[in-house]
């Protein structure tokens, strides 16, 4: 009977996708078929994180990737895995990678018209005590049909198609949108399948919850700083924020969307920019809280307004609840 139905009539991720597109008759499934080799990355990157300690996985390869950190066994595992995956749907042009300091252009036997920015295994100083870490993705169009530029990649966030990201976790999540809301799936290891479970996701409102890295405070700017001791000490009678900081951003983000509340990475005297990177960081998580209902700001405009100029470039970003950032866009025009 109907109570049963989910049990025999499961929404997949590839399913979804194809009802998706059956909103725009012109696709011929080269969208689906990029996806399934994102998510098969995620399934291949899922089950080596789990098996990190058993496969001895976790540890250092020797190598420094570009933003000169030292990088895990599991990064360059990662990296692989999507890059592979990747040129092998044959729907890739330009790929960037944060573990590549050059993007990648695809040889022209194997190419597609999209483009896709991601950062394989962010998070990856909590690998070794098993906190949850992520991979996060963004896909472009290719510009003009023909030869494949840089420039394709130097978009502003809101021209992204698509973007989600993968937390392994407790469960594994994959959460998705290709401009149509947000829909989260959870891996059912038993069938190897990601299964509707999170539909049309809305990020609340207004949240209760407050996430930056505060040993970073001495170093803030003025409407970071006010914002934080407005968390803590509210001067409007509202109960004061509860401080969660995982320290990977999937899963602060994740929290923050299904929650509500802020996320913050503000920049800070010796960070001007902030930490963390536009194009694979930045773009795919402001993405998916604007189509949560959310917001996301630089501290100087609207996040998915941006346009990089270098592929590694980074951006402060105050990212999640409607309200809660609406508090900080106005603590930052009154400083102007
Ligand atoms: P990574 O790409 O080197 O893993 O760094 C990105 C991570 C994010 O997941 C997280 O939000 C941030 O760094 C935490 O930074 P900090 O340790 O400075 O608070
Ligand atoms: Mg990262």
């Amino acid at each position: 009977h109907a109570a049963d139905a989910h049990r025999t009539d499961l929404m997949t991720i590839t399913r979804h996708v194809l009802n998706e597109q059956t909103k725009h008759p012109e696709s011929r499934g080269d969208f689906t078929i990029l996806l399934s080799h994102i998510v098969l990355g995620c399934k291949f990157v899922c089950s080596a994180v789990n098996k990190a300690g058993l496969a001895k996985l976790i540890g250092l390869a020797g190598e420094t990737n570009v933003q000169g950190e030292e990088q895990k066994k599991l990064d360059v595992l990662s990296n692989e895995v999507f890059i592979n995956a990747l040129v092998s749907s044959g729907r890739t042009c330009i790929l960037v990678s944060e573990e590549d300091e050059e993007a990648t252009f695809v040889e022209p036997s194997k190419r597609g018209k999209y483009c896709v920015v991601f950062d394989p295994l962010d998070g990856s100083s909590n690998i070794d005590c098993g906190v949850s870490i992520g991979t996060i993705f963004g896909i472009y169009l290719i510009k003009d049909g023909d030869e494949p530029k840089l420039e394709d990649v130097l978009q502003p966030g809101k021209n992204m198609l698509a973007a989600g990201y993968c937390m392994y976790g407790s469960s594994c999540t994959f959460v998705l949108s290709t401009g149509g809301g947000v829909n989260g799936f959870t891996l059912d290891p038993s069938l190897g399948e990601f299964i509707l479970t999170h539909p049309d996701i809305k990020i609340p409102k207004k949240g209760k919850i407050y996430s930056v890295n505060e040993g970073n405070a001495k170093n803030w700017d003025g409407p970071t700083a006010k914002y934080v001791e407005k968390c803590k000490f509210p001067t409007d009678g509202s109960a004061s924020k509860s401080l969660r900081y995982i320290g990977s951003m999937v899963a602060d983000v994740h929290r923050t969307l299904l929650y509500g509340g802020v996320f913050l990475y503000p920049a800070d005297k010796k960070s001007p920019n902030g930490k963390l990177r536009v194009l694979y960081e930045v773009f795919p998580m402001s993405f998916l809280m604007e189509q949560a209902g959310g917001q996301a700001f630089t501290g100087k405009q609207r996040a998915l307004d941006l346009v990089p100029e270098k592929i590694h470039d980074r951006s402060p970003i105050f990212l999640g609840s409607y309200d809660d950032v609406e508090e900080i866009k106005a603590l930052y025009a009154a400083e102007e």
